[in-house]
């Protein structure tokens, strides 16, 4: 196992024209024919190399003759000396096993159902094929079968009793083909693009499932009209179907006219979905939506090029979400996940650029880095360039390069074009990885406020020097009677020093700096908390205002873990100024009221020289939950009550009061013997109450009734039981944490093959950091053995899961010993995957 490089990148001898594919599906012996054209690429001529993974291969011909050939693990090559001259005819029939495939990447059954997932390399498991991107071909697809719904890419063609065939115009890259064939209901309506073309929509969906529908139906029409809208992108088939599937790897997958979701990424009703849930549906519908002309109508040219369709279709679904609901609390919880997930891996053994240079298995870069950090790198470049000249550039780009599999310079150029920049150091934000650090100190002088700011990346492997990045820094200034004097500017940092100045100001203002978060970098900035609650009382940008109630939570939790400092009363009376401030979104107090998380707190204290100790940060992070529950105790009560909403509408306003409602019942739970949750539990007459009220019963470890009287309703629901499973690990007390996830093991309704139940529980571990952290290891060790297990039947999931492991450096010699061990236990198990092995090289590297 190799690593390939991006630099190694050479075009393929043959390109494809036509694929014409038949598959008899059988659960144990499917059979593929395979008719395809190829045509011989002046620019690199050689042997017909085709990607080709457990296949059993029956018969191969070209031009209707026999040919030499020679078949490995990987694939089959035709020497070029037998393929003639001109166009090439290639038939091949192979047999394939879907019902064995565990690792669900190819062709692979889910209840009954034929699915397949061929993003990034699972083409190659389902025929011979150049399984690469840059390949792009016209399928024609026959699928015959005693399934009643048989569905493929493009337009249906004809049907018949048993067969189904589809045929789908847009030349495409392997990876986005799909096939499903299943016993499924569909929710169907239409869609009429601006230009008056009428386009069937459907979720299909198992029986039973189809009233939850109707939430991803109307998320998925938004999506193609905001998509009209604001890019001028129109749909370009005449059907558009969805269907959910319960045993997927990730999210959902963008396969043209034929979108494939994890079924918890689809279905929804208000009894069994939380806010959250409904959020994240319209997110994904709209990003594997947006897919259709950012990745499918210009994909990618290889793997290395990734970020080109995700960190785009990212900003445009973060865009969108913001658009359907609130920008300023959207732009908050992405800052969250950025920073929960994305600075930690940039902090780690496994951070790397939003492009990455070098790749053993590229399953193992679909990361927060180059979806997420990959779409902040947009959101620089339109601050830098400008509205106007960002949305030329996009249709410059939809222009120049539809139909083509493209790369990140590319993309460059296309703004490049636009505007006469030249984007060379820009560019670096592919290249290097890393988070900046960015300093800033101030100086007022007879009216001028000068900013000196200083930007310094810190090495990560294999990148040792870093160079000044282009920062775009806004900044707007408040005066001393909390008015806003300056309004939001961007200024434009280049070097690894410079300075700013705003002159003929009256009395020295506050500055607020990275407003609305305009670069993924770490501030640091020396402000005593008085000031810090100065802003958040005045900021006019709701994210430093949220982000100094953050910065004060931050200071005041690693003061009390560093020296027992108890918090101040600037803090305490700065949160409840805002608690009580009915003119402010309710949705924006409710994450005022958050905390950092632990792990936040832990890899704060490591960038100020601490070891952190997870058991104290848990307890201090609990003391001062229960120090401002008293300080609040007067208001909780009545606040509580006046956010109870009415009937259950899954809309910004509806869960931005459930979110301040649940945030008030777990500190209510503190004070009153938990009397509020369990009325509040009992009484849910939807999820997120349900759901809410249980979280805050088992933070107190009062939970243990709730658990039982959900369980009993909802042990039909497997979507909902995977919230059953998970959240019983998720807050756990640290000592029991492990105990609890070891037993859930042996549940009846525990299962390894499917990916949700895993991640339910073992994510919810990982993600448990004062328990899987916890002193005896037994966090650790129960982790690593069932990935090691689960690496055997599904390697893709469990290496993306390793992750949990990427940390252990942070922590004191006794747990790094400790997780040293678990990571070399799994690295020295026998047949380890490629996958597997990669990550754990990477972390112990
Ligand atoms: N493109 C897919 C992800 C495929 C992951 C393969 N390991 C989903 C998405 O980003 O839309
Ligand atoms: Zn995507």
């Amino acid at each position: 196992t190799q690593p390939i490089f991006l630099k190694d990148y050479q075009e393929p001898h043959h390109w494809v024209r036509d694929v014409h594919l038949t598959f008899l599906l059988a659960p144990t012996a499917t059979r593929v024919r395979s008719r395809i054209t190829f045509v011989p690429n002046p620019q690199n001529p050689g042997d017909l190399e085709l990607n080709g993974e457990d296949l059993r291969l029956l018969s191969v011909a070209v031009n209707g003759n026999d040919v030499p050939y020679e078949v490995t693990d990987t694939g089959l090559t035709i020497p070029a000396h037998a393929l003639g001259e001109g166009d090439i005819t290639f038939e091949a029939e192979v047999e394939i096993a879907p019902q064995e495939n565990t690792a669900l990447e190819g062709l692979y059954m889910s209840n009954g159902m034929y699915c397949t997932q061929c993003e990034a390399e699972g083409f190659r498991k389902i025929t011979y094929y150049p399984d690469r991107p840059d390949v792009m071909g016209v399928f024609t697809v026959r699928i015959e079968s005693d399934l009643p719904v048989l569905l493929s890419n493009g337009n249906p063609t004809q049907k018949g009793a048993g067969w189904a065939e589809w045929h789908d115009p847009w030349p495409k890259p392997a990876y986005l083909f799909a096939l499903v064939a299943g016993d499924l209901v569909n929710h169907a309506d239409t869609f009429t693009t601006k230009s008056g073309k009428a386009v069937d929509l459907n979720i299909w969906v198992r029986p039973g499932d189809e009233d939850k529908c109707a939430f991803g139906m109307e998320a998925l029409k938004k999506s193609m009209t905001w998509d009209e809208d604001v890019y001028g992108r129109e749909y370009d088939l005449d059907i558009f179907n969805i269907v959910a599937v319960d045993d997927f790897n990730m999210g959902a997958m963008e396969n043209k006219g034929l979108n494939i979701f994890n079924s918890s990424c689809v279905l929804a009703s208000p009894e069994t979905s939380t806010d959250a849930n409904f959020e994240r549906i319209e997110g994904i519908i709209a990003h594997e939506y947006f897919h259709n002309w950012t990745g499918n109508r210009i994909t990618c040219r290889d793997w290395f090029q990734l970020c080109l369709k995700e960190g785009l279709t990212v900003y445009r679904d973060q865009m969108f979400s913001g658009d359907m609901r609130s920008h300023p609390v959207k732009r908050i919880e992405e800052v969250l996940a950025l920073r929960a997930r994305q600075f930690r891996e940039d902090n780690g053994p496994l951070a790397h650029p939003v492009r990455p240079e070098s790749f053993v298995e590229i399953n193992n870069f679909y990361t927060a880095t180059v979806y997420e950090k990959g779409a902040e790198v947009i959101g620089m470049l339109r601050r830098v360039v400008g509205d106007e000249a960002y949305y030329k550039a996009l249709d410059l780009y939809f222009d120049r390069h539809d139909g083509e599999a493209a790369t990140i310079e590319d993309w460059l150029k296309v703004f490049e074009d636009t505007t006469g920049r030249d984007l060379a150091q820009f560019k670096q934000w592919y290249s290097q990885s890393g988070t900046p650090r960015l300093s800033v100190e101030e100086t007022w002088d007879d009216g001028a406020l000068t900013l000196f700011f200083s930007q310094e990346t810190p090495a990560t492997p294999s990148q040792t020097e870093k160079k000044p990045q282009v920062i775009p820094i806004t900044v707007g200034l408040i005066g001393p009677n909390g008015d806003e004097v300056v309004p939001t500017t961007v200024l434009e940092m280049t070097e690894a020093e410079q300075s700013f100045t705003f002159e003929n100001l009256g009395a020295r203002p506050v500055a607020s700096i990275l407003r609305d978060f305009s670069a993924p970098v770490i501030l640091n900035r020396h402000i005593d908390a008085p000031t810090r609650a100065f802003l958040l009382a005045h900021d006019t940008d709701p994210f430093q205002k949220w982000e100094m109630g953050r910065m004060l939570a931050r200071d005041t939790l690693v003061a009390m873990i560093v020296d027992g400092t108890p918090p101040a009363a600037t803090y305490l009376d700065a949160i409840r100024d805002v608690v009580v401030d009915d003119d402010l979104d309710p949705a924006f107090r409710a994450l005022v009221l958050g905390l950092p998380s632990e792990d936040d707190i832990a890899q704060k204290l490591v960038d100020e020289g601490h070891t952190p100790d997870p058991q104290a940060i848990h307890d201090n992070r609990n003391e001062l939950r229960r120090i401002r529950t008293d300080h609040l105790a007067d208001i909780l009560p009545a606040l509580f009550d006046s956010m109870k909403t009415g009937a259950f509408v899954p809309d910004a306003e509806g869960s931005g009061k459930r979110s301040l409602r649940l945030a008030v019942l777990s500190m209510l739970t503190l004070i009153d013997g938990g009397a509020a949750a369990r009325a509040a539990f009992a009484a849910a007459d939807n999820m997120t109450e349900q759901a809410g009220s249980l979280r805050s019963l088992l933070l107190a470890d009062m939970g243990q009734d709730a658990l039982v009287a959900f369980e009993k309703q909802w042990k039909h629901d497997r979507l909902v039981m995977d919230k059953w499973f998970g959240m019983q690990v998720a807050y756990a007390s640290p000592e029991k944490t492990a105990q609890i996830a070891q037993t859930l093991t042996q549940h009846p309704d525990f299962t390894m093959k499917n990916p949700n139940r895993f991640r339910a529980v073992f994510g919810a571990l990982a993600g448990n950091h004062a328990g899987f952290h916890h002193e005896s290891g037994a966090g650790y060790a129960l982790l690593a053995k069932h990935l090691i297990e689960l690496d055997k039947l599904n390697p893709q999931t469990a290496a993306r899961m390793a992750s949990a492991f990427e940390t252990w450096r942070r922590y004191d010699p006794t747990r790094q010993d400790k997780m040293r061990a678990e990571l070399a236990r799994i690295g020295a198990t026998k047949g380890l995957s490629r996958d597997m092995t990669e990550m754990v090289t990477r972390m112990l590297g």
